[in-house]
């Protein structure tokens, strides 16, 4: 008989990235694996007989004129206990795209077909060892950039957002059971009591469901990264600040005004977090067209931004700009400075912070370092204000998209069941609902949608 795995191709792909590194490895997968890789082989055991999860040294030849292409390290994974769940073999050679790209030249010459993106991932989502979210998780946490999103990464790749999509199918179905268990046995309609408890259970899933899409944009923007804008009259010391981040003297820094024009931006890790960190052209009146267009676009990066440093010259007193300013700004997306605390204080200061106690107030100085880093963890909390939630971070549009769509259809299920003094349950709604949920982990996605997740990832993962 025809075994079904024959059909499946064996595939292969440069795992590392592109460049010379001291390391680069080349993978291979599928059913043919060890017999496709078999004539690449030198060495003192034939690939077939080596042990499973043991890295053997020996020598990779092509097979085509026996010519030597490296000196590697041959690391055989037996199936199902692999990244796709089938058998995989690693050659570890050296990190030079030359000759990486003569082995997996060789291995196609034996039989094997260059892996599209993503699709290790994709087989490893088909043979059952993760599933969609998990897939996703994968990618993110090749792409992780700051602890936060790499924690997220690591959160989901565990299956946190899957058991808790698990448990709301499970609770869901068990609704259905008990709906039809009810129809069933007695020729009218849901007794009002049960009727009472059902609705109470879904109204519970459904609200879990509505938190978990409220902290949709915390979860994107700590996928995304947050914008920071600094923004204030000129010479209040915002390039000094955005410097004194970076470490390093990215904004010119005079004792001019009207020196920072255009919008400098930089990213940047703090506290854990992705930010986008932009430096403005101070607002003042200007005649001058290239200042005027400067502080139109510090503006709409300002009102864009998730929070925004105003930074206040204390040794200066407010101007009547900065009472405008004032009106402007929505307090809680800001933190104003009270910058260079190393100078005299203005006592006009003093009024200001009275006549706006809607705003944070924190003191700084670029020159003593004063309150820079406790600015740091005032940023971060400012950002994420949330204490953490019960409930996985959703942060991706597709899962969020799904999430509605379930919410949307629990509503109008509580909706048309009350009806009168009995109750009458769409089973349909409930089960529009379990499909949304089974999107996000894969159970009830369409093959379109499945090319679109993993075509995102790189050849080779
Ligand atoms: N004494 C003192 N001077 C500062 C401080 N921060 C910035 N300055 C100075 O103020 C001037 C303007 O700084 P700059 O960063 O270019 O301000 P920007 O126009 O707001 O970008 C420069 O001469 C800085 O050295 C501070 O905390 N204390
Ligand atoms: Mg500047």
């Amino acid at each position: 008989m025809k075994n079904p795995d024959d059909e499946k191709e064996t595939i292969c792909a440069i795992a590392t990235p592109h460049g010379e590194g001291s390391i680069g490895i080349v993978r291979i997968s599928g059913p043919r694996t060890f017999k496709i890789s078999a004539p690449l082989y030198r060495g003192p055991k034939p690939i077939q007989n080596m042990a499973s999860h043991t890295a053997y040294f020996g020598e990779v030849v092509n097979p085509i004129d026996n010519s030597l292409i490296d000196q590697a390290l041959f690391l055989p994974m037996h199936g199902p206990n692999s990244y796709t769940g089938e058998d995989i073999l690693e050659i570890q050679a050296h990190g030079n795209p030359f000759l990486l790209q003569k082995i997996v030249s060789a291995l196609i010459s034996q039989g094997a077909r260059m892996a599209r993106p993503g699709e290790f991932t994709q087989r490893a989502f088909l043979s059952g060892k993760m599933d969609l979210s998990q897939a996703e998780a994968v990618m993110e946490l090749i792409s992780a950039k700051s602890t936060s999103q790499h924690q997220w990464a690591l959160d989901q790749l565990k299956g946190r957002l899957s058991i808790k999509i698990e448990t709301l199918m499970t609770r869901l179905l068990a609704i259905i059971a008990e709906i039809e268990a009810s129809i069933d046995f007695s020729d009218q309609d849901i007794p009002v009591q049960s009727g009472k408890e059902i609705v109470t259970e879904i109204q519970q899933i459904k609200d879990e469901i509505h938190e978990m899409i409220s902290n949709y944009d915390l979860g994107r923007q700590i996928i995304e990264g947050f914008t920071v804008v600094i923004a204030g009259r000129p010479n209040v010391g915002k390039s000094s600040l955005m410097n004194y981040f970076l470490q390093e003297d990215r904004a010119i820094v005079t004792p001019e005004a009207g020196t920072t024009r255009d919008l400098l931006q930089e990213p940047l890790q703090l506290e854990g977090l992705s930010v986008k960190l932009i430096d403005t052209a101070g607002f003042r009146n200007s005649h001058h067209p290239i200042e005027q267009e400067g502080i139109r676009r510090a503006q709409k990066a300002q009102e864009r931004s998730d929070l925004t440093l105003w930074v206040l010259d204390i040794s200066e007193k407010p101007s009547t700009e900065d009472h405008d300013m004032a009106k402007k700004l929505q307090p809680e997306k800001t933190i104003i400075l009270l910058n260079k605390s190393d100078l005299p204080k203005q006592g006009d200061i003093d009024n200001f912070i009275q006549k706006h106690p809607q705003f944070k107030y924190t003191s700084t100085s670029l020159v003593s370092e004063e309150g820079l880093a406790q600015l740091k963890i005032y940023i971060k909390s400012n950002l994420i204000k949330q204490p953490e939630k019960e409930q996985p971070l959703v942060a991706l549009l597709r899962h969020k998209i799904a999430l509605e769509t379930a919410e949307e259809k629990l509503l109008s299920g509580i909706k048309s069941s009350q009806n009168g003094d009995s109750f009458e349950f769409p089973a349909i709604d409930l089960r529009e609902a379990i499909d949304a949920l089974g999107q996000i982990t894969g159970e009830t996605t369409l093959d379109d949608i499945f090319d679109q997740i993993f075509n995102q990832f790189c050849i080779g993962k």
